[in-house]
């Protein structure tokens, strides 16, 4: 029997699709997560922006919690449905709305996945910069409501840079057009750069205008195997200084040994505990001078082995071993840490945590990786066979808190770019004051009055 709401909905938007089969409330109720169980109401999927006004409106007249919804690639909870909300995915919303050459924007709906965007600015011979694995699944909405990051940021920045303007609907239902476009804007407070990052709990993105720029010069793309984490920065520091940097990302020995059994090649024999892949731009004075940058850090002892793409085809598999982990890791339903500190604060830290994660989990694999020259890394640490799903997380969170307590003494973040969603709220705390939140929850009151969108996400 149709829940009286729906029906009410349905009445409104009679073109609406809305759908309540198991399959699709267990599909559109999860993200990349898979933590909870998915259990919405229904799930909308409007074609046009007046829609998800009127579902916005709905949604207060009935007081039904709504949760924004793009690909659900998100890592932190900031998509599931699983206390009878209403789904309001934006996936039929995914057109590209246009191009201005002068302005060299693209305006686009909140549906459209990272991969298309990405095609639509090359067919302008333009690029928009901001890239990660997930690129084939996200869509930019979500990626504006997360800022996400990835492996260019050392380049181009987050998220956050690259959003001319933001076309949203407020809790209230109310239409935003955020900034418009416009370079300069100096009037007042900025509340598309407010709605970036805000999980959905401010405003549904519905339309974006993206800025674009010109493409990187050719790059080159190398492999470097390292003897120790202290290199690790020391070889950053080196490859900053001397080259003109794209991506600079590492990872462990654990993390290859999983991208190998996930069918990634090996691409430099022996044994070694840390990897980096490293891209830069190449004309042939760099090439030269990338080399001699190599020379010098196997001089120092900072690097043990190295290879240098020699095709297009070979850096794609070098850049592989680095994308490829989570998708390796999936089937251990990894715990995730997502954390930043500011790069001169990494040394100090990184042997804290070192010795902090060796001591609680002697018997867990630990696996680190991630964007190291932004300041940002990942640790998934991986459930035993032999230990219940909910044994393991409470161990999880029981070392996240003492995480959480170093990172704040280094005055580092306990979301780099993944979000705080369901999977960080506790530990909010640690990375913002009592006044930060205290505000932060004002400015949602103030945007979103009777709390119907993503309520539990962020904060309660
Ligand atoms: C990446 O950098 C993503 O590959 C995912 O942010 C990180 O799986 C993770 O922990
Ligand atoms: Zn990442």
């Amino acid at each position: 029997m149709i829940d009286a709401r729906l029906a009410e909905l349905a009445d409104r938007l009679p073109n609406l699709r809305l759908l309540t089969a198991p399959a699709d409330l267990e599909h559109y109720g999860r993200d990349w997560t898979r933590r909870w169980t998915p259990a919405p109401l229904a799930v909308a999927l409007p074609s046009e922006v007046a829609e998800v006004q009127t579902i916005v409106r709905w949604a207060n007249a009935h007081s039904v919690s709504l949760v924004p919804s793009g690909g659900r690639t998100g890592l932190s909870g900031g998509a599931v449905a699983a206390r009878g909300e209403l789904v309001l995915s934006l996936e039929r919303m995914n057109r590209l709305l246009g191009f201005d050459a002068v302005d060299r924007t693209l305006s686009v709906q909140a549906g459209m996945t990272l991969h298309a965007v990405h095609d639509a600015a090359r067919e302008q011979g333009l690029i928009y910069p901001v890239d990660f694995a997930a690129r084939g699944s996200c869509s930019i909405g979500g990626n504006i409501a997360t800022n996400a990051g990835g492996i260019r940021v050392i380049r181009y920045g987050n998220t956050r840079e690259w959003i001319a303007g933001l076309t949203v609907v407020a809790g209230n239902g109310e239409l935003l057009q955020l900034n418009r476009g416009l370079i300069k804007n100096s009037s007042g407070y900025d509340l598309r750069q407010l709605m970036i990052g805000s999980e959905g709990t401010l405003g549904v993105v519905v339309e974006a205008t993206l800025r674009l720029t010109d493409p990187p010069p050719p790059s080159q793309v190398m492999l470097l195997a390292l003897p120790s984490m202290d290199a690790l920065m020391d070889v950053f520091a080196l490859f900053r200084a001397q080259l003109h940097l794209q991506a600079f990302e590492f990872f462990t020995d654990t993390a290859l040994r999983h991208v190998l059994e996930h069918g990634a090649r090996r691409a430099i024999d022996g044994e070694h505990p840390y990897y980096v892949v490293t891209e830069f731009d190449a004309d042939e004075a760099a090439q030269e001078l990338a080399l001699a940058t190599f020379e010098q850090g196997v001089e120092h002892g900072w690097i043990s082995d190295g290879v240098l793409a020699q095709s297009e085809a070979q850096a794609m598999a070098l850049w592989r071993l680095r994308e490829g982990i989570t998708e390796s890791l999936a089937p251990y339903k990894p715990y995730k840490n997502d954390i930043s500190l500011r790069i001169s604060a990494l040394p100090a830290f990184l042997h804290e945590i070192q010795d902090l994660l060796g001591r609680e989990y002697p018997h867990f694999d630990v696996v680190w990786f991630g964007h190291i020259g932004d300041g940002n890394l990942h640790i998934n640490v991986l459930r035993p066979a032999d230990m219940s799903e909910g044994d393991f997380i409470a161990q999880c969170e029981h070392v996240t808190r003492l995480l959480a307590d170093t990172l704040q003494r280094h005055g580092g973040s306990i979301s780099a770019e993944h979000g705080i969603g369901l999977v960080k709220r506790a530990y909010l705390g640690s990375t913002r004051s009592d006044a930060e939140i205290s505000l932060m929850r004002g400015v949602r009151q103030v945007f979103d009055p009777k709390r119907i969108l993503n309520p539990g996400k962020l904060f309660d």
